[in-house]
């Protein structure tokens, strides 16, 4: 086994024995003392972010958002639910918090729509989704806790008054709860149930996230009435050594055009003779031990009941991930209204617990993106919603602009602690493109970064865009590619680095190499980045969402008027800014406030 292979496995089996110390699956991490404590309402501003969703800022005190719940569009009203801690900005006292909005840019928070009460959800009301029924019923299935040791069962809720167009309250029927874990299941890594689809035989179906030892397990339930749920004698999936699955998602996806597909009656839409093999579907795992989040594509019918990944994808931690950077627990809906499916994922801080408090808020949602099947059926392709493209504010553009091995070229006359870029390089040759060495690791793109960062020169790259960068760059996130020769086709290295993002204390604050390779055809000798910036968070789209890569960082310089941005080049081959188009972006209306 290889050195880097020994120590993944003593942290994987060091993470073990922390979760089975109490024999409760961790999740996120509990600060008992921090819990009750609400600190005062003198929230620290400068990392806010301005177009990213958080609660209002004045909400009490603004509390710990994490995993987006139950998104839903109903009557032409997007809802969003978030797990939310309404007494601090740590993990605890977990509550669905409630949002609406008209255009996924504007959201109006309102009371909290799920919150425990009952002795199915005394300990906390945990993830879930949304499903809904014939009639136009919306319901929710979530995670309730039921004693101190973090037992977990599964609840509905459903409207109170179905009649008001924002769906403010929630009641929590006293038949629940509806599932209880058997002996077979561990019942402390038992959640997160997903939205329901409809069989051919007319039962409805979920899966539910969960572990047997280090097997990860998206178990299956069926139900003819919805509220009597029987567990199928087989998983819907499982994988060994992936440790815990979190937040399973599963929905089927298009093989051609960008149009999303309802995930009710999705397999009689697979099977049925006008769509048949056009459609695809994707099993999405949080795992809890590596905290990223992981998909496969395949097969499924609800007559064997098994998903089947496509040969060929890895099921692992060596797997496509939705995101290589700070994305967790995400969770997808089908939007009618424009026939797209959605994916909101959350990214928590990366500064410290501590600052956190002082803060008075952590965590955000990152940009909801549309995610279709990338035209050769072996990847996903994720977008930013094209309503953000509504908040661009003052716009500047470049083209045809050389950058020869040092160049630094400045972006001005946007604002660069907010905006939104969109660049496409271009260059002659792939013969400078540096030798990927048989030694490096394939998977670990993260490794690579961190060694081969902005600054090493190369051959084919380092190039890309220098975001959130002080005047002097003293600090910086690059966001860039880097080209390798390798016997079958080159290798494209995406790198987030926040290595050298903030000036501030290291301790506590965690500024990782974010990176993964990019599967993209360089025959055009033509590689596409867009990023979206703001203020702690850049979100960036390789090669038109094929990879995708989200970094929190805290510059101390390059804030508000301060930030800089730049393309800049590191390798010996020139490389041609095509176009790049940057805006300043504007803050929603009543978000953030
Ligand atoms: N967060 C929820 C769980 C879920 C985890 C608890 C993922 O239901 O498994 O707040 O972040």
């Amino acid at each position: 086994m290889k050195i880097s292979a020994v120590i993944f496995h003593c942290l994987f089996l060091f993470s073990l024995a922390l979760i089975s110390k109490n024999g409760v699956q961790a999740s996120h991490k509990v600060y008992m003392h921090l819990l009750e404590s609400v600190p005062a309402v003198d929230v620290k501003q400068v990392h806010r972010t301005g177009y990213h969703f958080q609660p209002p800022r004045n909400w009490i005190n603004d509390g710990q958002p994490s995993d987006p719940n139950g998104p839903m569009y109903f009557n032409g009203t997007y809802h969003l639910f978030y797990q939310y801690n309404p007494k601090g900005a740590v993990w605890g006292n977990i509550v669905w918090a409630h949002s609406v909005s008209k255009d996924l840019i504007n959201w109006q928070r309102l009371e909290n729509a799920i919150y425990p009460s009952k002795p199915f959800d005394k300990y906390g009301c945990w993830s879930g989704s949304a499903t809904i029924l014939p009639g136009n019923k919306p319901v929710i299935l979530y995670t309730g806790i039921i004693d101190a040791n973090n037992t977990q069962v599964q609840n509905y809720a459903i409207p109170a008054d179905i009649s008001d167009p924002y769906l403010r309250k929630w009641v929590k029927p006293d038949n629940n709860p509806l599932i209880v874990a058997d002996k077979s299941i561990n019942k402390t890594a038992f959640r997160d149930p997903t939205t329901a689809w409809l069989g051919q035989d007319g039962r409805w179906r979920i899966s539910i996230g969960g572990r047997r030892k280090n097997r990860g397990i998206a178990y299956l339930y069926r139900s003819k009435d919805f509220v009597n749920w029987v567990k199928a004698q087989h998983p819907l999936h499982s994988t060994a050594r992936t440790g815990n699955w979190e937040c399973p998602d599963f929905f089927p996806v298009s093989a051609y055009g960008k149009n999303g597909l309802e995930i009710d009656g999705m397999d009689t839409l697979a099977e049925g003779s006008t769509v048949g093999s056009n459609v695809k579907y994707v099993l999405k795992v949080s795992l809890d031990v590596t905290r990223y989040e992981y998909y496969t594509l395949g097969t499924y019918s609800s007559k064997t009941d098994k998903y089947i990944p496509d040969k060929g994808m890895i099921d692992g931690w060596n797997g496509l991930r939705y995101d290589y950077g700070n994305f967790y627990a995400s969770k997808s809906f089908f939007d009618p209204s424009k026939n797209r499916r959605i994916l909101w994922g959350w990214a928590n801080e990366s500064d410290s617990t501590a600052d956190d408090v002082k803060k008075g808020w952590a965590g955000i949602q990152l940009i909801p993106r549309t995610i279709s099947l990338d035209p050769k059926g072996k990847q996903l392709l994720q977008w930013p919603i094209e309503e953000v493209e509504k908040l661009r504010g003052k716009k500047i553009e470049l083209s045809s602009k050389k950058l020869v091995k040092g160049d630094k070229v400045e972006i001005t006359g946007i604002t660069a602690a907010q905006a939104d870029v969109d660049v496409t390089f271009s260059f002659n040759s792939l013969d400078r493109a540096e030798p990927f060495h048989p030694s490096w690791d394939r998977y670990d793109a993260q490794k690579l970064c961190s060694q081969k960062g902005s600054t090493v020169e190369g051959g084919l790259g380092p190039f890309g865009l220098l975001t959130l960068a002080s005047k002097k760059l003293e600090e910086y996130t690059p966001v860039f590619f880097r080209v390798f020769k390798a016997q079958d086709k080159p290798i494209v290295l995406m790198c987030s680095d926040a290595s050298r993002s903030t000036l501030k204390d290291g301790i506590g604050t965690y500024r990782p190499s974010f990176a993964g390779f990019v599967d993209v055809d360089l025959t055009q000798k033509k590689l596409s980045l867009r990023s979206l910036i703001d203020h702690s968070v850049v979100e960036s789209f390789g090669a038109g969402g094929k990879t995708c890569i989200s970094s929190r960082v805290y510059p101390t310089l390059a804030v508000y008027n301060n930030a800089h941005l730049y393309a800049f080049n590191n390798g010996t081959q020139i490389v041609t800014i095509d176009s790049l188009s940057a805006w300043s972006m504007n803050n929603p209306q009543n978000m953030n406030q």
